[in-house]
C-alpha cells in the first residue's frame, strides 16, 4: 500500500457571521479544489477547534448548486426563470436602472442592503463606499447586535472584557444565553479545559434544554425574557448573604447603597414567580457566583433577542461588579472584543464621502420599507432599486409576509450578489454569482476573541463568480462613482487600513497569520477604571446616552427601568397567542448558510417545532405531526416535536430554514416582529407570542 500523500494546508481564517472567527488550516488539493478544514493549533483561542459545518466546508465551497454565472429574470417575479447573460450586459443593465431611477426619484431610492455573509472587512464594509460616494440611501444595522451591545456598555462604558482564553482560570463560567455547543464551540474548549484543570463548575441559562446545557453542571431552564429577574435575584442573594465585595462597590461603581435598596424586593421568591425556575436553584447559582470570586460571565446574544433584552444583558453583566469578580484573573463578564481593534475604515467604507443628510433606513423594518410604511421609509420616498450582498432577508429578516410583498412589487428592480439561489435570490430581476473566501483577499477580527486575522485567497473561483470588492469597484467605475478605493486591490486596501489602524502592514500579517489584539490584564478587567469619564461601572445606566454607534433612540426608552430590573415588555401572550416562541439557532445552519449542504441538511431534517408534552396533549398534537403556529403577523406549518426540557408555555422553532423547507412555504419569520425595541432598536427574535393548532 502507498503512503497517504499529504495534502498541502494553508492558513486562514473562517468567515462567517460567528462570534469565534476561527483560524482554520485548509488543505489545498489543487488550484482550485479544497479538502478537509481544520481548526488552527497555533491560534491559542480556536486551539485546533472548529464546528462539523465549517470542517466539511468543502460541500458548501464546491456544491454544484454555486451559482456560476449572472442571470437574468425572464418570467414574472419569484418563478425562478433565469436567464445567462454575460457581466458586461448584466452590469450595464444595473447602471442604466439605477441612473434612470436615480433620475427620476433621487439616489435615495436606491438602497444598498447588506449584512453578515462574510465578515471580511473589505469584502462587507466596501459596499458603503459606493453608497456614500453616490449618496444612495443608508442602511442602519439593527439585526444583530442592536439589543445585545448596548445592554453591556450600559455598564461598563466599553465593548470589551477580559481575555476569553482566561475562561480556562475561572472556577466557575456562566454561559448565559448563547447555545455555545452549537453557535460558538470555542467557549466550550476552554470551559470544559477549566473544569478538567481545576474543577470548575459550569453553568449555562437557556429557555430549554440545550446541548450546552447538557454538559453543565447547574443547567437553568428560564422562561423566555426573564434573564433580568433571575439577575436582580442573585444579586439580591449576594448583597443579603454578605458575598458583595463592598469595597469594590465603593471604589468602581456608581450607586451601591441606592441601588442595594433597590434589591431588597427581588427575592429569589419574586423571581421564581418570573423567571419559572426553583428558588433552590436560584440558590444554588447564587452561591455558587458569590463563592467563586474568579467566575466568568460569558455572556451572548440569544437572551438578549427579547424586547427586555438590553435590561437584561445589563443586569447580567451587573452580578460581576457586585461581587468584584472582574478584579481577578479567570473572573469578570465578557459579551464581545468588537471594541478592541481601532479600525480605520475610512478607505474601505468611504467615510469621507458620507452625507449626513442622507436617510438611513432600518435593516430589520425591511418588509415595512419595502411597503410604502411613511415611518420606515423616514420622510423620503419608496425604494425602487435594492442592492444586495451577504444577506438573505427573505428568510432572516423579522415580518417576513411584508418582506415577501415587498420584494414582489413590479416596480422595484432587485439586484442580488450570492453564492446560491436564496430564497432572497429567487426574487431579483439579476443575479450576480460571488467567491467564497476561499476566493477572495480579506481581513478578519473575533467577536468572541482577540484576534485579527488575513484570509487570503487559496483558490481560483468557479465559472465566473466575483469578489464584492471586484463588483463594488466595476459598479462604482460605471456609474462614474469616485473614491481611491476603487482603483485599489483588495491586498492594497489591507494593507492600508492594516497600517492606518496600528496593525503594521500585510506584508507582516502575512507572515504572522494572526495578530493577539488583547489589552493588557488592567485595560480587559477595567482595574483602572471602566469607560466612563469617572472610571465608575453603572448600576443605573443613562440609557439614551449609552455611547453605541449611531444609535438611535427607539422604542419606549423613557420606561426603561432605573436599575436592572425585571422589564415587563414582552409580547404579551394572550388567550389566542398563549405560547411564547424562540427561534434559536440550528446547529448545522448558520443563519441561513449551510441549508444548502447535503451534511447539514441531512442532520436537521426538516423544521420542527419543541413543545412540552403536555402543552401538547391538550391541543390534540401528536408527537411528529404538523401544527400551525399563527400570531396576527400570519402563519406558519411545520412538525412538533415532543421535548420535556423546556417551560410549560414555550416553544422552540430551530432556525433559520428557506422558506420552502416549511409545509406552507411561510419560514418562521413570518412570526416575529419588526417594531423597533429600546434602547436604539434591533429585532427581538426569541419573543413572540403565538398560537398553536393541529394541521
Ligand atoms: N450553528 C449556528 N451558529 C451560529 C448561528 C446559527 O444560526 N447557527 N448564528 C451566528 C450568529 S449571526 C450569531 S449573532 C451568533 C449568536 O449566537 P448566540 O449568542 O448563541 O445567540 P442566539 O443564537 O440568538 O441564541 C442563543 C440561545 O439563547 C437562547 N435564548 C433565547 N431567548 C432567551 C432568553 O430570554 N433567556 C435566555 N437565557 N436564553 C434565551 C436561545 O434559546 C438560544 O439557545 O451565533 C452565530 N453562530
Ligand atoms: N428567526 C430568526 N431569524 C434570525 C435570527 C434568529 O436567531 N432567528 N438571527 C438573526 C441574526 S443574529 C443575524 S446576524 C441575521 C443573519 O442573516 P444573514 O445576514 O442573511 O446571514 P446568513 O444566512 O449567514 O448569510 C447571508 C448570505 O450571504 C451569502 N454570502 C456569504 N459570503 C458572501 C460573500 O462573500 N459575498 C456575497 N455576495 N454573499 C455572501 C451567503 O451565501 C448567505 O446566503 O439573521 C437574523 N435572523
Ligand atoms: S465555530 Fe464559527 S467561526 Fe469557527 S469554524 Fe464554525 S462557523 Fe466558523
Ligand atoms: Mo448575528
Amino acid at each position: 500500500m502507498n503512503a497517504p500523500v499529504s495534502i498541502p494546508r494553508k492558513s486562514t481564517i473562517c468567515p462567517h457571521d460567528c462570534p469565534s472567527a476561527c483560524a482554520l488550516e485548509v488543505e489545498v488539493v489543487d488550484h482550485a479544489t479544497i479538502g478537509r478544514v481544520y481548526g488552527s493549533k497555533e491560534q491559542t483561542y480556536t486551539a485546533g477547534v472548529i464546528c462539523a459545518k465549517v470542517a466539511r466546508y468543502a460541500e458548501r465551497n464546491h456544491h454544484p448548486d454555486r451559482l456560476l454565472y449572472p442571470l437574468k429574470r425572464t418570467g414574472p417575479k419569484g418563478s425562478g426563470e433565469f436567464t445567462r447573460i454575460s457581466w458586461d450586459d448584466a452590469l450595464n443593465e444595473i447602471v442604466e436602472r439605477f441612473n434612470a431611477i436615480e433620475a427620476e426619484h433621487g439616489s435615495e431610492a436606491i438602497w444598498p442592503y447588506f449584512y453578515a455573509g462574510t465578515m471580511g472587512l473589505v469584502n462587507r464594509d466596501g459596499i458603503n463606499r459606493l453608497r456614500h460616494a453616490k449618496k444612495y440611501s443608508g442602511f442602519y444595522s439593527s439585526i444583530c447586535i442592536n439589543l445585545a451591545w448596548p445592554g453591556f456598555i450600559a455598564g461598563t462604558g466599553k465593548l470589551m472584557g477580559p481575555d476569553p482564553r482566561e475562561i480556562a482560570k475561572s472556577d466557575c463560567v456562566v454561559i448565559w444565553g448563547t447555545n455555545a455547543v452549537a453557535t460558538q464551540v470555542n467557549v466550550m474548549t476552554h470551559a470544559v479545559n477549566a473544569r478538567k484543570n481545576r474543577g470548575a463548575k459550569i453553568v449555562a441559562i437557556d429557555i430549554y434544554k440545550t446541548a450546552t446545557l447538557e454538559q453543565a453542571d447547574l443547567a437553568l431552564i428560564v422562561k423566555p425574557g426573564t434573564d433580568g429577574a433571575l439577575a436582580c435575584a442573585v444579586m439580591h442573594i449576594l448583597f443579603r448573604d454578605n458575598l458583595a465585595d463592598r469595597d469594590y462597590l465603593n471604589r468602581s461603581t456608581d450607586y451601591p447603597q441606592e441601588f442595594e435598596h433597590h434589591l431588597k424586593s427581588k427575592t429569589p421568591e419574586w423571581a421564581s414567580d418570573i423567571t419559572g425556575l426553583t428558588v433552590e436553584e436560584i440558590e444554588a447559582f447564587a452561591k455558587l457566583v458569590g463563592e467563586n470570586k474568579r467566575t466568568f460571565f460569558r455572556l451572548g446574544y440569544g437572551f438578549s433577542r427579547q424586547r427586555n433584552g438590553a435590561v437584561n444583558m445589563h443586569a447580567a453583566s451587573c452580578i460581576a461588579a457586585v461581587t468584584g469578580a472582574w478584579q481577578y484573573e479567570g473572573g469578570g463578564a465578557f459579551h464581545s472584543n468588537s471594541g478592541i481593534f481601532h479600525w480605520r475604515k475610512s478607505l474601505i467604507e468611504g467615510l469621507d464621502l458620507l452625507d449626513p443628510k442622507i436617510r438611513s433606513m432600518d435593516q430589520s423594518q425591511i418588509g415595512r420599507v419595502l411597503t410604502g410604511d411613511e415611518t420606515a421609509l423616514r420622510g423620503g420616498g419608496p425604494v425602487k432599486a435594492l442592492f444586495i450582498q451577504n444577506t438573505n432577508p427573505i428568510s432572516v429578516a423579522p415580518e417576513q409576509t411584508l418582506v415577501r410583498q415587498g420584494f414582489a412589487r413590479d416596480d422595484l428592480f432587485t439586484v442580488v450578489h450570492e453564492q446560491f439561489m436564496t430564497d432572497t435570490a429567487k426574487m431579483a430581476d439579476i443575479i450576480l454569482p460571488a467567491t467564497m473566501f476561499t476566493e477572495h483577499d480579506d481581513l478578519y477580527q473575533g467577536g468572541g476573541h482577540q484576534y485579527l486575522g488575513l484570509g487570503p485567497k487559496l483558490i481560483d473561483p468557479p465559472g465566473e463568480c466575483r469578489s464584492n470588492h471586484d463588483l463594488i469597484c466595476d459598479l462604482a467605475h460605471r456609474l462614474e462613482a469616485t473614491h481611491k478605493g476603487f482603483e485599489m486591490s483588495a491586498r492594497e486596501i489591507i494593507d492600508w487600513t492594516l497600517q492606518h489602524s496600528g496593525w503594521g502592514t500585510l506584508d507582516e500579517l502575512e507572515t504572522k497569520k494572526f495578530i493577539d489584539a488583547q489589552p493588557p490584564f488592567e485595560d480587559a478587567h477595567f482595574t483602572k477604571g471602566f469607560g466612563w469619564k469617572d472610571g465608575k461601572f453603572r448600576f443605573k445606566p443613562d440609557w439614551p446616552k449609552v455611547p453605541f454607534g449611531s444609535g438611535r433612540i427607539s422604542g419606549p426608552i423613557e420606561t426603561m427601568p432605573e436599575f436592572p430590573d425585571h422589564w415587563d415588555v414582552s409580547e404579551k401572550a394572550t388567550q389566542d397567542h398563549p405560547f411564547r416562541l424562540a427561534t434559536s439557532p440550528a446547529r448545522n445552519y448558520l443563519n441561513s448558510s449551510f441549508t444548502e449542504t447535503p451534511t447539514s441538511k441531512a442532520r436537521e431534517g426538516e423544521p420542527t417545532v419543541l413543545i412540552h408534552p403536555d402543552d401538547a396533549a391538550p391541543n390534540g398534537v401528536a408527537d411528529q405531526s404538523y401544527v400551525t403556529l399563527f400570531n396576527h403577523r400570519g402563519t406558519v406549518r411545520l412538525k412538533a416535536k415532543y421535548f420535556d426540557g423546556i417551560k410549560r408555555g414555550v416553544l422552540v422553532a430551530e432556525s433559520i430554514w428557506p422558506n420552502s423547507a416549511y409545509a406552507d412555504g411561510q419560514g418562521i419569520n413570518t412570526l416575529v416582529g419588526a417594531d423597533s425595541p429600546a434602547p436604539f432598536g434591533g429585532a427581538a427574535f426569541h419573543d413572540n407570542s403565538v398560537g398553536l393548532r393541529p394541521a
